[in-house]
């Protein structure tokens, strides 16, 4: 069977879409190398108050240089960034969303990670989400492995010994399974959240939560399911970011068959007001979706 490579699989996409998609690609086999001798802490704080790791550095300063020299780019809003990277010598119109590395408090203990990264043609970050044009994410796991949409269906390629990335599923769309990833403390929840809870177990549903989000996304685009990270007593407006996390995997869900909310409002609808908005997050296939509109409205 003849492989089909990321570049040659790009060639449908938009021209700068596909040399983006390739650079994070590129730049993710460097981050992947990193984690090897960078997995240790810092004593360093994001703009969250959140712990970081040297490769959450490492990786955003990578990945923001990169696109500098692209000159495709003329904003980046990454999470590990307080405010947004305007980018002088750009020719092109690109806003990128990036999200370095998510997941990161799961390095230590080895388990899978991500990077994902939301593009707009037009330089607006600050839009609704369903402006995107295109979204991506590379998982840092046994294999590592990048999943892309330039809305034109959801596609997985895995990386080979010869560094390239080739097709592993093409069109991919979210199962009806029963797994369910539920964030935050139960002790936290309020009411309607509980009562979805209740009716997920009710339901069968088997909870596989690994405090990585996109590996837990990821998981879902094979078994199926629903992903959560409500607003909690503590956090009412949850804990995901809408920019860099909600967002691009929204827009994957839903060319995937799913659907992306936040209880009650369809995520790539939101208009952002912060860069760092946070926002609860409800992923996944449309039938465990429909059952949160039902118990949270
Ligand atoms: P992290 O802070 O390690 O980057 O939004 C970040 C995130 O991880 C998600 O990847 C993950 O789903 C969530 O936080 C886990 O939060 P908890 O530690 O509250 O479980
Ligand atoms: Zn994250």
């Amino acid at each position: 069977m003849n492989k089909i490579t990321l570049e040659k699989h790009l060639k449908s996409a938009d021209s700068d879409i596909s040399k983006l998609i390739l650079l994070l690609a590129k730049n993710s086999i460097k981050i992947n190398k990193a984690f090897e001798s960078q997995y240790n802490y810092t004593s360093s704080k994001n703009c969250y108050g959140e712990q970081q790791i040297a490769l959450d550095k490492f990786a955003d300063s990578l990945l923001i240089k990169e696109f500098e020299k692209s000159r495709l780019v003329k904003t980046v809003a990454s999470e590990e960034q307080n405010e947004l990277i305007e980018i002088m010598k750009a020719k092109g119109e690109f806003g990128v969303t990036l999200d370095p590395l998510d997941g990161s408090s799961c390095v230590n203990s080895n388990l899978a990670v991500g990077t994902i990264m939301g593009l707009f043609d037009e330089g607006n970050v600050m839009e609704k989400g369903s402006r995107m044009d295109a979204a991506c994410y590379v998982i840092y796991g046994p294999l590592t492995s990048l999943v892309y949409t330039a809305k034109n269906g959801v596609h997985e390629f895995i990386l080979n010994s010869k560094k390239e990335f080739v097709l592993k599923r093409e069109n991919i769309k979210i199962p009806e399974g029963k797994i369910y990833s539920p964030g935050g403390l139960r002790k936290e929840f309020f009411p309607k959240h509980l009562k979805l809870i209740e009716a997920l177990e009710e339901k069968e549903f088997k909870v596989r939560f690994s405090g990585s989000f996109a590996a837990d996304f990821n998981q879902l685009l094979y078994y199926g399911g629903i992903f959560s990270y409500p607003a909690v007593k503590s956090a009412p407006q949850g804990k995901l970011r809408l920019l860099f996390e909600a967002n691009p995997m929204t827009l994957i869900m839903k060319e995937a068959g799913g659907e992306g909310i936040n209880g009650t409002e369809n995520i790539l609808e939101l208009k952002p007001e912060a860069l760092n908005q946070r926002t609860p997050l409800y992923i996944g296939n449309k039938k465990s979706i429909e059952l949160v509109k039902k118990y949270l409205r």
